[in-house]
């Protein structure tokens, strides 16, 4: 058995914990609701089809949201580790916010889409917009967002790195949403070590080989100094 600074292909899967800190709600502290409807009503086709507006306007809170936000201190020590020459590391985020690539964080798949970008829903066009969606604009262009019932972004990529993946780190999930919630099994399968970070224990938390609670600006930057070798 490798220690643990030895390990080199590592995957980072990040949820709504790690941006909490910087000040973006994570969906468990708005209790999955938002204005009194289910997240998956307004993160879904149907919601978007049966109310427009209101998903529109969902998304537009979120994105000025992002002009007022910072990466905080896990983002930033997971840039660090990323670019360390001896480390191969890969960021699957479940989160829309840029806060991993505003770190300095280069090698990311954004699985559930990105607050960012916008699709035409005619022509599949996706393009960068940083602003609110307007009315007259409803229909023909979308948050390029992957809502329930969606498929993922990046699955191939994805669970081609799983598969030789060393060691997996999930960070700030709940691990309530899928597929995302059953990628460590696959690196378990494979023989690599999975570790998770969040707050309070999860329902996968006891099929994790390490599961430490606690704030990720604090947990985050601690267990990741571990895999500096010239840290021992
Ligand atoms: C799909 C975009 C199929 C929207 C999101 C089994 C297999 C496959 C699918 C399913 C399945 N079972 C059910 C499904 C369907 C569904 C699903 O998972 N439903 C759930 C409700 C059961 N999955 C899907 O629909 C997915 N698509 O499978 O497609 C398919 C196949 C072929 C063809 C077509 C379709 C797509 C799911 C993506 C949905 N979109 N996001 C948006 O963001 O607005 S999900 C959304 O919610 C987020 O992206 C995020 O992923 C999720 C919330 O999860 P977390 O990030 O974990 O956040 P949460 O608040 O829950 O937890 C935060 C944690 O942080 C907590 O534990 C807390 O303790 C901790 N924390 C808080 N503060 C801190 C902290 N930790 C550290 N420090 C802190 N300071």
């Amino acid at each position: 058995m490798k220690e643990l600074h030895e390990l080199k292909k590592i995957t980072i899967l990040s949820g709504a914990g790690l941006s909490q800190e910087s000040g973006i709600k994570t969906f468990r502290d708005a209790n999955g609701l938002w204005e009194n409807h289910p997240i998956e009503e307004v993160a879904s086709p149907g919601g978007y089809q049966k109310n427009p507006e209101l998903v529109q306007n969902f998304y537009n809170l979120r994105r000025r949201q992002l002009k007022e936000v910072q990466a905080n201190a896990a983002h930033l020590a997971i840039a660090d580790l990323e670019k360390l020459e001896q480390k191969d590391v890969l960021i699957i985020t479940q989160n829309v916010d840029d806060l991993h690539e505003r770190a300095g964080s280069k090698n990311i798949i954004h699985m559930h889409g990105e607050l960012r970008k916008i699709r035409n829903t005619k022509t599949n066009e996706i393009k960068y917009w940083e602003e609110d969606i307007l009315e007259k604009d409803y229909l023909s262009w979308r948050p390029d967002i992957v809502w329930f019932g969606e498929e993922i972004k990046g699955a191939q990529r994805i669970y081609q790195h799983l598969v030789d993946t060393e060691l997996f780190i999930a960070i700030g999930t709940s691990s309530q949403v899928y597929p995302a919630a059953q990628f460590f099994q696959i690196v378990k399968e494979n023989h690599g070590l999975c570790v998770e970070l969040n707050l309070e224990p999860t329902q996968m938390s006891s099929y994790y080989d390490l599961s430490i609670q606690g704030k990720a600006s604090e947990v985050v930057p601690s267990f990741l100094k571990k895999l500096y070798a010239d840290e021992l």
